[in-house]
């Protein structure tokens, strides 16, 4: 399986701490592709129409996108025996929340983070502010969830949850928000202690290492983003 792949894309963290857990890490290629929203990556396009990162290449030759769907394959077709989507229904139903807590979290931060890059007297004053509430019900949220997040077994609403959260760390330093929530501060804290999210730190450098047992990096690129 070949995963098109960056180091600062934080779905494709969550697709590859997802792959640690389920223990098939080794069984992944992957292809360093540069996307950007305002640069449509013309060989992506063929493989994923939506031109985004992650997107995996199925031995078959069959592209499927996007990391939910990536980890459903994991989970159902590569590693059957893996807990990260919960068997019980209800139990399901719970982690697909988290995840899409997770996934919408992050979608906010890329989208107040592609307008804090704009020019200053270009960005929208309304979507800032928009953004930064809207950021904090979701800490609040998830900060008010930490005692169900401890009490459940692992699954794909804690990865995804957890690489929301430090992605916030990554682009975010200003959000201090860890002071005022200590019980998630915590739970975070753990999270980045599990072997697999060690495994795959977000990161500028394009060319760094990903850390032991780590799954095959090749078809690197020449451009970068
Ligand atoms: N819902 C998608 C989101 C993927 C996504 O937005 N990826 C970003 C990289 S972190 C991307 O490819 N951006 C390029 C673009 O928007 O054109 C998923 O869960 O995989």
């Amino acid at each position: 399986m070949r995963l098109h792949w960056s180091p600062r894309s934080p779905y494709v963290r969550k697709v590859l701490v997802a792959a640690y857990e389920a223990g098939i890490a080794d069984r992944l290629e992957l292809e360093r592709t540069v996307v950007a929203s305002t640069q449509p990556n013309l060989d992506l396009l063929r493989e994923n129409p939506l031109g985004k990162l992650p997107t995996l290449t199925l031995p078959t030759g069959t592209s499927i996108f996007d990391s939910t769907v990536i980890i459903e394959y994991f989970a159902t077709f590569v590693a059957p025996d893996c807990t990260l989507l919960p068997k019980d229904p209800a139990d399901r139903l719970v982690a697909l929340q988290y995840e899409s807590l997770g996934d919408g979290l992050l979608d906010l931060l890329l989208q107040w983070l592609g307008e804090r890059k704009r020019p200053r007297d270009s960005q929208s004053e309304a979507l800032l502010a928009a953004n930064a509430v809207k950021f904090a019900h979701v800490i609040d949220y998830i900060d008010a969830a930490v005692p169900e997040l401890l009490a459940r077994p692992f699954d794909i609403g804690h990865v995804t949850v957890g690489c929301a959260l430090s992605y916030v760390g990554f682009r975010f330093p200003d959000l201090r928000w860890q002071e005022a929530h200590p019980a998630l501060a915590s739970w975070l804290a753990d999270f980045c202690q599990r072997p697999s999210v060690l495994a795959v730190p977000v990161i500028d450098d394009q060319d760094a290492p990903i850390m032991p047992p780590a799954p095959r990096v090749g078809g690197l690129s020449q451009r970068s983003e």
